[in-house]
């Protein structure tokens, strides 16, 4: 089975295409590269070393035998993607190519168009690629919990039954995303459900949670197939973040009171809910909707958590609370439902002192490498 992974040399992406090509999937990787682009033009830089794409591939060869071929470009461009498509002639595509920073979404104007456009064009393009190329063809598309935002009652997998007015039906949960990045992927979600409606269409949208640790069983076999670890203000997320902060002596910075909750997965779960997703692939005509996290955490017990496991390590941290550049509910309700992943068979790796360790002492050896300007957040959400 031939498995497209577009947006294959970022963090989710890098690690999923090595895991599916262990599993024996025929796999090609699709990306322009723009992340890089989009670090070099922020003047940030993943923890880790990372290699060209190209010379990840190779190293890939070296160690397992197997090819992966290459797409490069950009899915917003048709024609390229109609191309690549018509090269690989791929089963299933999973999408991973998008801006995915909330911050980065919230710059400017400039940064928010390019957002939404790179984000909901790309995805629009491909729904075509799909119907025009091959209808069978399974979509698993990233989507991201942040679509339903932090309401006031349980969060559902997609789809919430309502009665009102004496009738009932069940129809799609409803959305309150906090940044314009959050916003494209509701944008992306209703696209991508009309699209099943309306041509018959096969798609899987995982509302994935915040994604934590580097090491994956294939990432971890030789350092020129390391994968990107980001700390900075803009691509950094929480955990991570965290993480590597402690490892500079760097206080924890914890936006405004920290009670924010959200759902949060290892990287190790990121991929196996993929391969999950692909195996059982969606029935035609319908989006089904997986939220994609194996436990929830507040920010503020994160950081005790990070906190007490330095202690173990020897390293003192500091828990800080700073003002929140966002703006977001700081205590609130939250509790969302995860059990289509589990009901597939996936075993999650909850988050562990060892993990904790693991991910700390990944930070320490790489330390040298981290820009402390770039640790603060810079962007407000207000402006
Ligand atoms: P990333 O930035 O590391 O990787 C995204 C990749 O997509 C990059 O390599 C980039 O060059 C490529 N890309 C972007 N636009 C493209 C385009 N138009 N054409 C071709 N390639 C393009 O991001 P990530 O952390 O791996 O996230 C991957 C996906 O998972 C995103 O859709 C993101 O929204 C979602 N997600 C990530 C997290 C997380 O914690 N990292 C959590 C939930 C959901
Ligand atoms: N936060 C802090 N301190 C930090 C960083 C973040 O308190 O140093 C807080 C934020 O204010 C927010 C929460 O932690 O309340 C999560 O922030 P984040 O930066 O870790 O994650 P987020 O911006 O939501 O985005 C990340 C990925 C995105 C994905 C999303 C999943 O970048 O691609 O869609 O996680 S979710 O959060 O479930 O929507």
């Amino acid at each position: 089975m031939k498995v497209l992974v577009i947006g294959g040399d970022g963090y989710c992406g890098w690690a999923t295409a090595l895991h599916l090509a262990n599993k024996g999937y025929e796999v090609g990787v699709l990306d322009n590269l723009i992340r890089r682009h989009w670090d070099n033009e922020l003047g940030v830089a993943t923890l880790t070393p990372i290699a060209s794409i190209q010379e990840r591939i190779y190293k890939w060869k070296a160690v397992s035998g197997q090819d992966i071929e290459l797409f490069i470009g950009d899915i917003t461009n048709y024609e390229f993607l109609l191309k690549a498509f018509r090269g690989f002639e791929p089963n299933a595509v999973v999408h991973f190519g998008e801006q995915r920073s909330a911050p980065f979404s919230m710059i400017d104007r400039e940064h928010a168009v390019l957002t939404q456009v790179n984000n909901v064009v790309g995805t629009l393009n491909l729904l075509y690629a799909i119907k025009e190329h091959n209808p069978e063809c399974h979509l698993v598309k990233l989507g991201t919990m942040g679509e339903y935002g932090t309401p006031n009652i349980d969060i559902e997998e997609g789809y919430i039954t309502i009665e009102h007015n004496g009738r009932k039906d069940t129809l799609p949960y409803p959305k309150q995303p906090g940044s314009f990045y959050h916003l494209s992927k509701v944008h992306d979600s209703h696209n991508i459900q009309f699209a099943c409606r309306a041509w018959g269409l096969r798609a899987t949208d995982l509302n994935q949670g915040v994604v934590y640790g580097v090491l994956t069983e294939e990432t971890g076999t030789d350092e020129l197939l390391i994968n990107r670890l980001d700390y900075d203000g803009v691509f950094g997320t929480a955990l991570n973040r965290f993480c590597i902060q402690a490892a500079i002596g760097h206080p924890l910075t914890v936006y405004g009171k920290g009670g924010q909750t959200r759902g949060f997965l290892d990287i190790r779960d990121t991929v196996r809910c993929i391969e999950l997703a692909i195996a059982n692939p969606a029935e035609a005509g319908k989006m089904r909707v997986f939220n994609q996290f194996t436990e929830l955490f507040s920010i503020r017990d994160l950081a005790l958590m990070v906190q007490k496991a330095g202690q173990t390590l020897g390293i003192k941290v500091e828990v800080q609370n700073i003002e929140n550049p966002r703006v977001e509910l700081e205590e609130h309700y939250f509790n969302a439902k995860n059990t289509n992943l589990l009901d597939l068979g996936l075993q999650p790796h909850f988050l562990s002192e060892a993990l904790l360790d693991s991910l700390l002492n990944f930070a320490i050896r790489y330390r040298d490498r981290i820009d402390e300007k770039q640790i603060l957040p810079k962007v407000k959400w207000r402006g």
